[in-house]
């Protein structure tokens, strides 16, 4: 397993819609363990394959917090909401692209996902608590959508131009 770098916002990778995946493959279940081991790595609770530069419709997530639970790694291919609660739930998100910056965002508390595993297999299953938020943020990412879309302009904006001083601070190391 390698772990891959993550794009930092603003990026046009991380604005672009993704293209759905036809079949699984051994590059495909490569690409899932990589993306698994980087977000364990980071640490993260999820990562969408835009993330690593890779705009195809996979994300992997595990949001188990409890420090001595076993861990459940999750991988959905062409993941799919078929149902949202009408209630809301408000949680304070991060993005690993976009480190130290969180805000307040409300989605629907509840989502019925259907997906297909690395198997090949379709999966259906209802989300709700942080996995609920986590994988709504996630399929964000495969529509090229950020958390800071859903705040207001000026927030938005202020986030935005931290991340652009953040990137050339760190070009800057990098020579
Ligand atoms: O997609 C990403 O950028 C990953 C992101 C997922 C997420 C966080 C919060 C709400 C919704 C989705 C993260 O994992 S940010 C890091 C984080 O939340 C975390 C890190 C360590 C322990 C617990 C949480
Ligand atoms: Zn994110």
């Amino acid at each position: 397993m390698t772990r891959r770098t993550i794009l930092l916002h603003p990026d046009p990778r991380l604005k672009a819609k993704a293209d759905p995946i036809g079949s699984v493959d051994t590059e495909l279940r490569r690409l899932a363990d990589d993306m698994l081991e980087t977000m364990y790595d980071a640490p993260g609770i999820g990562l969408a394959a835009p993330q690593v530069g890779i705009l195809q419709r996979m994300l992997v997530m595990d949001c188990v917090k409890e420090e001595d639970a076993a861990p459940q790694p999750m991988v959905l291919i062409n993941p799919e909401i078929l149902e949202v609660s009408e209630e809301r739930s408000v949680y304070d998100e991060g993005c690993l692209s976009i480190p130290d910056q969180y805000a307040e965002v409300e989605r629907p508390a509840e989502v019925t996902v259907q997906w297909m595993d690395l198997d090949g297999k379709t999966q259906k299953e209802r989300f709700d608590g942080l996995w609920a938020t986590c994988v709504q943020h996630e399929i964000d990412h495969l529509d090229g959508k950020l958390f800071i879309d859903y705040l207001k302009p000026l927030k938005r904006q202020m986030i935005t131009r931290k991340m652009q001083k953040l990137k050339r601070e760190r070009a800057r190391e990098a020579k």
